[in-house]
């Protein structure tokens, strides 16, 4: 059980834009374990490797009750199409800032499991909603990005006050 260290907004290395998994080895399917773990550990229904400061295109999802059916995308790629939906958004690397964000409300993905074999779904809902919001972190986007640049402004200075009375 190894739990991962989540970067925090504005950590300037939730910007970087992480680069595709080229080797299916073990150490990626180490990774992918943890990843997940961390992920149910916070707790959340997604992690990106961006967020914990891996920039290597994988992320994990589970969306459901009982936290039984997990996803492992590696090199997702998406087509959105359908109406925009509003849902309210929060994020593990933006601790306690929940905001409303439009998605689309279908993605067909396509993406790699842990051996490299090439899946490809249609997602619509809470997981639709999910994958979208993971995959921006792989391109270091992050929710608050979507709102006003008021509301982002607050939300940094927020969560800057907050990491440094939590370092000194
Ligand atoms: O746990 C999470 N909940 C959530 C709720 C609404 C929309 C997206 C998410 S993803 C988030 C976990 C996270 O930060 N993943 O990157
Ligand atoms: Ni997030």
């Amino acid at each position: 059980m190894t739990r991962l260290r989540i970067l925090h907004h504005p950590d300037p290395r939730l910007r970087t834009k992480a680069t595709p998994v080229e080797s299916f080895d073990v150490p990626l399917g180490v990774f992918a374990k943890n990843l997940l773990e961390t992920m149910y550990a916070a707790p959340g229904i997604g992690l990106a490797a961006t967020q914990v400061n891996v920039h290597k295109r994988v992320i994990v999802v589970d969306v459901s009750e009982e936290k039984n059916q997990p996803h492992t995308l590696i090199n997702p790629t998406l087509k959105t199409y359908g109406n925009r939906i509003k849902g309210e958004e929060g994020c593990l690397s933006v601790p306690e800032i929940y905001d409303v964000v439009e998605r689309f409300e279908h993605v067909d993905v396509t993406a790699q499991d842990i051996q490299g074999n090439t899946i490809e779904f249609t997602a619509q809902g809470m997981l639709a909603i999910c994958i979208q919001h993971e995959c921006d972190h792989l391109d270091g986007k992050l929710f608050v990005d979507y709102l006003s640049s008021l509301k982002r402004g607050r939300i940094t200075k927020k969560l800057r006050a907050l990491s440094n009375s939590r370092e000194r």
